[in-house]
């Protein structure tokens, strides 16, 4: 009897489908009128020699129902809140994919580009302090060349030198600190600057840092990375333009620009390291020499990519930024 109820009970649990049908499934075997029920309510009735064997194959059978009632029913559930969650009646739209943005994708480029070249790849904190940003960098407080960097600072408690870093070039000093020549190394991030914006500038635009330094760098081993960049960046055929430029962390120093419609865009500030800044980090000026660079991706990017304004980087236009 108890064998031929378990089949029954097993065979229709497998047609239900819905959570209606397991409540009418669990209404006609467990429920108080239910087939089990019934035949548990009567087992006081039963004969001695009967009752202990069918009141425990009845028990075990209730377990057993019971607990393939428990495991079904969140399964129903969940299959209920996927339907409720999804209008399955609305039309198919196209999934959006996403894509880098610009600048990623120019950094990436340059990157490779220099890691081609032999160089290490390094990042720095977007947070930085005096000491790093200006004065281990030959720039003294009192320096008219910090006058050009409008520094947006950082309000700390017990802090009054925290800022957020106008350019890349603090990571020349803390990574000479922790390391020692030969260094062949560039540092992308971001820099931030107090100024107005316009089709050229922005008020947070990345830079790539560069630095190498060794017993036998000259003038000439600055040119010749900076032409090779420019090659593999611009193709061969572009205008690449260098002048004499100031930054009190080089010397000599100079800028490089790239043809832009028969005018000239600036790319970088480049020079070779000045002695100050060897001394601040431990290094003999006189056994080591080295060349650093400092360049715009947003700037490279407009030139690649014939881009008229740099403020559209930034603006966050789907219909800009999906054409890359
Ligand atoms: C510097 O920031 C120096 N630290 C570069 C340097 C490094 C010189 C190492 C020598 C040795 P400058 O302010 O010129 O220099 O900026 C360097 C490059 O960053 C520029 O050529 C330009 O490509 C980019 N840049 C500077 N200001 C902005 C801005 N407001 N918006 C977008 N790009 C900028």
């Amino acid at each position: 009897m108890i064998g031929q109820l378990k089949n029954k009970s097993l065979a229709d649990l497998k047609l239900v489908n819905s959570l209606d049908s397991l409540e009418e499934w669990r209404v006609n075997y467990l429920g108080r009128k239910g087939e089990l029920t019934k035949i548990l309510r009567s087992i006081g009735s039963l004969p001695d020699d009967q009752r202990k064997k069918i009141g425990s194959e009845s028990n075990l059978l209730r377990v057993l129902l019971e607990d393939q009632y428990k495991k079904i029913k969140p399964k129903l559930e969940s299959n209920l809140s996927v339907y409720s969650s999804v209008d399955i009646t609305l039309p198919g739209r196209k999934d959006h994919i996403g894509r880098l943005h610009p600048i990623t994708s120019i950094i990436r480029e340059i990157s490779s580009a220099f890691a081609d070249m032999g160089f290490n790849i390094v990042e720095g904190t977007e947070s930085e302090i005096e000491h790093y940003n200006f004065d281990l960098l030959n720039i003294p407080f009192d320096h008219p060349a910090r006058d050009q960097w409008d520094t947006i600072w950082l309000d700390r408690p017990n802090r009054k030198d925290n800022l957020l870093r106008t350019h890349t070039s603090p990571m020349q000093a803390r990574i000479m600190e922790n390391t020692e020549p030969p260094i062949r190394v560039i540092t992308p991030g971001k820099c931030y600057r107090y100024e107005a914006t316009d089709s050229t500038h922005e008020w947070h635009f990345h830079q790539i840092e560069g630095l190498v330094v060794g017993e036998n760098i000259s003038f000439s081993d600055l040119k010749g990375t900076l032409y090779e960049f420019a090659k593999r960046i611009f193709g061969s055929d572009r205008k690449v333009r260098f002048r004499c430029d100031f930054f009190p962390f080089v010397e000599p120093g100079v800028d490089m620009s790239i043809d832009w419609k028969g005018d000239w865009i600036e790319i970088l500030g480049a020079g070779m390291v000045h002695p100050k800044v060897f001394q601040g980090v431990g290094y003999d000026p006189d056994k080591y020499k080295g060349f650093a660079f400092g360049m715009g991706p947003e700037r490279i990017a407009m030139l690649r990519y014939n881009i008229e304004d740099i403020r559209q980087f930034f603006s966050n236009d789907l219909r800009f930024l999906s054409q890359f």
